[in-house]
């Protein structure tokens, strides 16, 4: 097995399920390389040399440029605040470096496609850490829509709630909280919780055409953790838009960290001429499906708990009736990206897939500021 030597950029949350992904893919997955957890990068060097020695990383920098310039590295993983993922993507492609990067891709589309076209014009390898397409009942949906055995779909129905920042007293930026400053996060809620639901819905359901949407800052100033001083909230707290899909469906989309009592409920519903599927990230081994064919008087939906060998990933985990949760997808992630790399193609979703996903949410940001709908860029079904 071929060893490849990983980079990662980032130490907070995502930083330990990038880590624990590529430190477990190999007693779980045939795949035909070894990730070897080379550098850690991060920019506090004692925090940075503590989360090495815990994940066994032989080397600490503090400056990504040195990750990206090091002839032993062979994969840069980013996971660091958005506002860095461009320039370290860009300058890791240039240097011959397969690239994978925590979503969103870019904080907008202009960057997103600045980020495309260094890794396509580089013919690296890439991926975007979009880990929900890899919850294996979400590839039960897929594969039960792909068969065909939906019909025609009408409705498209996704929501991401969180409650984390409803109190005012929650201030904004740095390390942890970078995801309220705009200027870091290029967006709220649309961005970081939108993106994903948008995602997996092109993925499972084809291009959007055409969006309108509105959004909500309800807390309007917060005290900035780097400057000290009270200053405007830039992101969106909530976002909420109605979308048609190049296939003539229909959808409403939801994301918001005010809906008290509610961690990370995604959820997503479809309905097709002959039957429907709903998804809960709460409830995630589960896929309820409702098929309209069943004979009428055993007609209803049905709870499939997806544990066996013969549902998507799971004959690598333990013996079915056991389930498994939020982190395999990312190992599930590392298992493809790195079998499809040693085939010399590319797991999706790829930068550029990714970059649909921004342009989504771009329009979704456009919409809200001028109250319209918004026809999105490039239309290509994923
Ligand atoms: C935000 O709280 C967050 O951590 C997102 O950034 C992740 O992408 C999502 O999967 C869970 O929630």
């Amino acid at each position: 097995m071929k060893e490849l030597n990983v980079g990662m950029i980032g130490y907070g949350f995502m930083g330990r399920t990038h880590s624990n992904a590529f430190s477990q893919v190999n007693h779980f997955f045939d795949v035909p390389y070894q990730p070897v957890l080379k550098t850690l990068c991060a920019r506090n060097a004692e925090r940075a040399r503590d989360f090495a020695a815990r994940w066994g990383y032989e080397r600490v920098e503090t400056d990504w440029r040195r990750v990206v310039e090091s002839p032993d590295i062979d994969l840069v993983d980013i996971a660091s605040p958005n506002d860095t993922h461009a320039e370290i993507a860009i300058a890791a492609a240039r240097a011959g470096k397969m690239v994978m990067c925590e979503k969103p891709l870019g904080r907008n589309a202009a960057e997103s496609e600045a980020m495309v076209k260094a890794v396509e014009s580089a013919g690296v390898r890439n991926m975007v850490w979009y880990n929900y397409r890899r919850v294996p009942a979400v590839m039960l949906a897929k594969q039960l829509i792909d068969e065909g055995r939906l019909g025609r779909i009408f409705h498209y129905r996704a929501k991401f709630l969180q409650d984390w920042t409803i109190s005012s007293d929650l201030p904004q930026g740095g390390e942890g909280l970078w995801r309220l400053d705009a200027a870091v996060a290029g967006s709220g809620v649309t961005g970081d919780l939108l993106a994903h639901c948008i995602d997996t819905a092109m993925w499972l359901n084809g291009g959007i055409a055409e969006v309108t949407a509105t959004t909500e800052t309800f807390i309007k100033s917060r005290r900035h953790n780097l400057t000290g001083k009270v200053e405007p909230v830039g992101i969106d707290d909530a976002s909420l838009f109605l979308a048609r899909f190049g296939n003539g469906s229909l959808a409403t989309f939801e994301a918001t960290r005010y809906a008290r009592g509610h961690k990370a409920l995604y959820t997503l519903e479809i309905n097709g001429e002959n039957a429907s599927i709903i998804w809960d990230l709460h409830d995630l081994h589960r896929l309820q499906y409702f098929d309209h064919r069943d004979e009428s008087r055993l007609r209803g939906w049905r709870s499939i708990h997806i544990t066996d060998s013969d549902h998507p990933y799971m004959k690598h985990w333990w013996v079915p009736g056991l389930q498994i949760g939020y982190e395999h997808t990312f190992i599930h992630q590392a298992a493809d990206f790195l079998s499809a790399a040693a085939e010399g193609t590319n797991a999706a979703p790829t930068f550029r897939d990714a970059l649909r996903t921004d342009y989504v949410t771009d329009a979704v940001l456009e919409s809200a500021g001028n109250r319209s709908w918004v026809k999105v860029g490039p239309l290509e079904a994923k």
